[in-house]
């Protein structure tokens, strides 16, 4: 298909396409696809109002009710799931497979928010005074901002919004300025849902923003905005949290990771490859979660390294609509130059690099070629995220040693073991293990179920989105006491009569 009949079958428009200020390239082969229209900044104001007009009633409505919003969400992206898919292949570049899981990530999203409107649950205390009772209760919070990235486009949004809707709250959504159209197409399959809803949805509950980094700072400052929910690298976050933190707003932040791989003398190669390669690679290694460090235990570091040149010698890079294609361009020249320029240093530093080249795709696309460099210690450049498919190899002698050089990044988004000895695993496991947000056990550190909390430590940010509890990031805790007794007893046994 070409990229009109993509947007046509995506159900864009015409009028939405042309004739604005902000013109979308396909990663794919650089062209124009669109020029959309910004959305003035000075809107701001507007849009957040109609948001906390939408908020006073949809926060009445009760949470079951709300979460059938979500489940004709669902109902509606399993409808739309390749046209989405389309659109995410030609607007970040992915291969059909990872774009088509990327809307799948946004379907399950859906069933589990569906389910969680009927559990959002709150605990009941022991107290400590005769006749009383205390509990929990959870609230909405009020209009909720997310700021997304261009490399997932689509599944982020879901994450907050299907959760966002179920805890009661309206969504203000500002996506990545390379990523309008996905946004674009996700607000036309969402007002399919909103249509058989029906009326119990106000107006205004879900609001796209269109534009870039005045855009997101308007939407960041608004008092009005109760949480601000914000994907995408750490220098991103370092404006958005002193921003929100400042008027005492709450920010949930997914920022940059710097994820490793320990492969241990036991662990099995086979699979350690598997997950090496599809965690280094797949998305052109842009992913938050992509493995850009191997630190191999030097009894099989020859080995692994020969394994996995054989591996990245046979990847079929190129067209990402192509059905045997597993790397797609990189996002633009822009992010090729950087990767290039980080390869450079990483030679000054004296790694040796196998790959990492401009490679021929489509015509007009940014092409590489996947780099694994040998490093002979961890210097900045491995220290720093490279969004990019670069992944560094170091060695090791004991399981200590590799542990602090993993922690020993400002990142702490995924990080992963590979190993068949179970004293190691939970080692790895326990308090003096990884210092991530998510640490798994011989699998990568990328492609993460939507069940789990998503989210890391340290320069990640700290937040959590997605799965297990991290709804409890979009609501408001009241704690209450009732006094159920014909006594008004003080706690902690304080005297005051009078
Ligand atoms: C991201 O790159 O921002 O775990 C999200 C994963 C995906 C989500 C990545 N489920 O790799």
């Amino acid at each position: 298909m070409t990229h009109a009949e993509v947007l046509k079958a995506a159900g864009l428009d015409q009028a939405q396409l042309t004739g604005g200020t902000l013109p979308i390239h396909s990663p794919i082969d650089g062209a124009e696809v669109a020029r959309v229209s910004e959305t003035p900044a000075s809107d701001m104001e507007a849009i957040v109002a109609r948001a906390q007009a939408a908020y006073l009633k949809w926060r009445a409505l009760p949470a079951p009710r709300r979460g059938e919003l979500v489940r004709l969400l669902g109902e509606e992206l399993r409808a739309a799931k390749d046209e989405l898919g389309a659109v995410v292949t030609l607007e970040a570049g992915k291969i059909i497979s990872e774009g088509l899981g990327e809307v799948q990530e946004m379907i399950d999203i859906c069933d589990f928010a569906t389910g969680l409107s009927r559990q959002l649950y709150g605990v009941t205390i022991a107290s400590e005074r005769p006749g009383h009772r205390m509990m929990e209760t959870w609230h909405p919070m009020g209009p909720c901002g997310v700021i997304t990235a261009f490399n997932f486009p689509v599944a982020v949004w879901s994450w907050n919004t299907a959760i966002a809707l179920v805890c009661g709250n309206p969504v203000i959504w500002k996506p990545s300025e390379k990523s309008a159209l996905t946004a674009m197409t996700c607000m036309k399959i969402l007002g399919r849902a909103l249509d058989r809803f029906g009326d119990d949805a106000p107006e205004g509950l879900v609001q796209l923003v269109i534009g870039g980094a005045e855009q997101g700072a308007a939407l960041v400052e608004h008092p009005g905005v109760a949480i601000v929910s914000a994907t995408g690298s750490t220098a991103m976050g370092r404006k958005v949290g002193p921003k929100v933190a400042e008027r005492f707003g709450r920010c949930i932040l997914e920022l940059g990771g710097n994820n490793a791989m320990i492969v241990a003398p036991s662990a099995d190669l086979d699979m350690a490859v598997r997950a090496i390669v599809f965690s280094a690679v797949g998305t052109c290694g842009q992913r938050c979660t992509s493995l850009r460090r191997v630190i191999a235990h030097d009894s099989i570091r020859a080995e692994l390294m020969d394994r996995l040149k054989k591996a990245y010698a046979t990847l079929p890079i190129g067209d990402p609509r192509e059905p045997g294609t597993l790397v797609g361009p990189i996002v633009d020249g822009a992010a090729r130059d950087r990767m290039l320029a980080a390869l450079d240093t990483a030679r000054v530093d004296g790694g040796t690099v196998h790959g990492g080249e401009v490679v021929e795709g489509v015509a007009g696309g940014a092409y590489v070629s996947p780099a694994i460099v040998e490093m002979p210690a961890q210097t900045d450049i491995v220290r720093t995220e490279t969004f990019a498919p670069i992944l560094y190899v170091m060695g090791y002698e004991a399981l200590e040693e590799a542990i602090a050089m993993q922690n020993g990044v400002p990142q702490g988004l995924s990080a992963c073991i590979f190993t068949l000895d179970l004293r190691e695993a939970e080692y790895y496991l326990s308090a003096a293990g990884a210092d991530c947000g998510i640490v798994n056990v011989n699998i990568g550190p990328s492609g993460a179920e939507i069940g789990g909390a998503f989210g890391g430590e340290k320069e990640t940010g700290g937040g959590r989105e997605s799965g297990s509890d991290a709804w409890k990031g979009y609501m408001r805790r009241a704690t209450n006491t009732i006094n159920y007794s014909a006594e008004l007893p003080l706690a902690q046994g304080v005297k005051f009569d009078i």
